[in-house]
């Protein structure tokens, strides 16, 4: 290990969160280094670059609000932008702000072990660098660490084995025969790149989901003139809303519609895209038979776009309510799904058996392959920060507490692991979310704690065991007033023995943005802080 790097802050991750944080503590006059694993900034949009990748929140929403001058300048081609421009942008952000001199690329982080006597974390990389700082603050992304499928024989496969979050550029698919798993929000988005080139694709779909039309366009070129005087206020809307989004649901509750206003008003809400479905009624999240009268419409557009009847039953989605697992947004992927080229196998009626060295077995057929593609999703909302070995107080490690479901105060703090904070981390309204807004707030809070504990004289501040658990408690049962928790869904953590912790906060963006806000007044409510100076004497008298 080399000599530590003593600075004030160390951030971990350089997507959309770590980028901002660190512009924030800089302009605070803070010390600060990004440590992150990619060869490049932009996170998620970094790793994410397979056929298809595109965000499902319109880009103009889906972006920084903290500079008036980056909005003025920066104009998206599309409603809902490519990875490739999201990356662009991204990358512009980290230029203009001029980041890059204090973010360390293809560096991991290994471990973080809280220094007791100083108050601080002594933090290792994989390359032997090490810092010694007095906030670590975690930016790795609630969606970051691909979680790799058991699949039998997987092993003996000869072929490419691509995963979406870890794609090569160089593959090339086209005229071969691919083999693809998972059909959750990326899966929808590759299959309907894929089939297009593939001589073969064959689809392994586990669970059906929702997916609707992403309602997709080009903006038009003076979008952005119309836009601007606008912004401020769209922007602030977004901020005290449920979702993080410019608009909320409509009014009403889709029981009290007469079936004829209610397709009416579904088709409406479906035409507007993704976003548009859920916020079709206000209650069709909280009410089981509302809801069952949107999943009905969604299915019979199944049935309407997808030609042959079998297929359309294996992509219909029963057993669980819409929305309560992620809402997919769909290009193409219907489409696909009429191609001569492209299979659907289910597997849970016709389960793998055997991967060979260029095909895949399934009970009732096998399926020749060059190329495998998994599409199987993360360890969401917990895996990038069980990732490293980060030992709190007395030696306590988060990877074998959060084993047993992860608990934050705030989604923020972790009692037990003092000047550390998640960005968007489990308890907060994250990955239910637009997930810039709540990164934004974030990030903000962060800032304003730091600043105001280096004002105060304060050198570490600490979640209370009591406020981490009645904020946990009061987030489940938030959770289960809504619809939710009815569904198996990657949302869902579990405790060892077997209960369900449902990781994103559903209580709202705003109402959330609310708490925080009321924390911070009341001088950190539930947090406990320690001056230097206590330090001090705490060391003096121990030495
Ligand atoms: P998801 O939504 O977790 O999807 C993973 C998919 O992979 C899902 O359909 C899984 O089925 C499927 N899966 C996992 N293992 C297998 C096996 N062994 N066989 C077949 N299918 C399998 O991850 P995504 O990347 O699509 O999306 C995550 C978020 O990232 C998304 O919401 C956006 O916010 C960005 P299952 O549902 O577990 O039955």
């Amino acid at each position: 290990m080399k000599k530590p790097r003593r600075l004030d802050a160390l951030i971990v991750g350089a997507g959309f969160a770590g980028l901002y944080m660190l512009h924030k503590l800089r302009q605070d006059g803070f010390t600060t280094q990004v440590v992150e694993k990619g060869s490049g900034v932009g996170g998620t949009w970094f790793w994410n670059r397979y056929p298809g990748a595109r965000c499902d929140i319109p880009s103009i929403e889906y972006s920084y609000s903290f500079d008036a001058e980056l909005e003025a300048e920066w104009r998206w081609s599309e409603r809902y932008a490519a990875q490739p421009e999201i990356l662009r942008y991204l990358e512009h952000v980290a230029e203009r702000f001029d980041l890059r001199r204090d973010i360390a690329l293809q560096t991991l982080v290994t471990s973080a072990r809280w220094q007791e006597e100083e108050g601080r974390w002594l933090v290792e990389t994989d390359g032997g660098d090490a810092y010694d700082v007095q906030f670590l603050i975690l930016a790795t992304g609630a969606l970051s660490e691909p979680k790799q499928p058991d699949i039998p024989g997987l092993e003996n496969f000869e072929g490419q084995v691509l995963h979406s979050a870890m794609w090569d550029d160089s593959a090339d698919l086209a005229g071969k025969n691919v083999c693809h798993f998972g059909t959750g929000s990326t899966g929808i988005q590759v299959v309907g790149e894929v089939a297009k080139v593939a001589k073969r694709l064959t689809v392994f779909q586990r669970t059906p989901n929702f997916a609707v039309p992403a309602g997709n366009h080009p903006l038009p070129q003076d979008y952005l003139e119309d836009l601007l005087p606008r912004y401020p206020e769209l922007r602030e809307r977004a901020r005290t809303s449920p979702l993080g989004w410019f608009h909320g649901a409509w009014e009403g509750s889709a029981k009290a519609d007469d079936p004829e206003a209610r397709e009416k008003r579904l088709e409406k809400a479906w035409k507007a895209g993704t976003t548009g479905l859920l916020q079709a009624y206000e209650d069709l999240l909280f009410d089981e038979e509302s809801n069952s009268y949107a999943a009905d419409f969604a299915r019979r557009k199944i049935a309407e776009l997808v030609d042959d009847p079998e297929t359309a039953r294996k992509l219909t989605p029963h057993g669980y309510p819409m929305g309560s697992r992620r809402l997919c947004t769909e290009v193409n992927f219907y489409e696909a799904m009429n191609r001569d080229n492209v299979a659907l196998v289910d597997v849970r009626e016709e389960p793998v058996v055997d991967v060979t060295a260029r095909s895949v077995k399934a009970e009732k057929g096998e399926y020749p392959a060059d190329v495998i593609i998994l599409a199987t999703g993360f360890d969401a909302c917990v895996g990038a920060i069980k990732a490293i070995d980060i030992r709190g107080r007395d030696g306590r490690s988060i990877r074998d507490e959060w084993d047993n479901g992860p608990r934050a105060y705030l989604g923020l703090a972790v009692e037990g692991f003092p000047n550390m904070f998640t960005i968007t981390g489990p308890g907060s309204p994250s990955v239910l979310s637009n997930v810039v807004v709540s990164i934004e707030q974030h990030v903000e809070w962060v800032a304003r704690c730091t600043a105001h504990m280096r004002s105060a004289g304060q050198q570490v501040i600490e979640a209370t065991a009591e406020a981490e658990t009645a904020w946990m408690e009061h987030a489940h049962e938030v959770a289960h007033s809504t619809l939710f928790p009815r569904a198996s869904s990657w949302y869902q953590g579990h405790t060892k023995d077997g209960r369900q912790v449902f990781m994103p906060y559903v209580g709202g963006v705003g109402a959330y943005r609310a708490k925080c806000d009321e924390v911070a007044a009341k001088g950190y409510e539930g947090f406990l802080m320690e001056s230097s100076t206590t330090m001090r004497t705490k060391d003096a008298v121990a030495s």
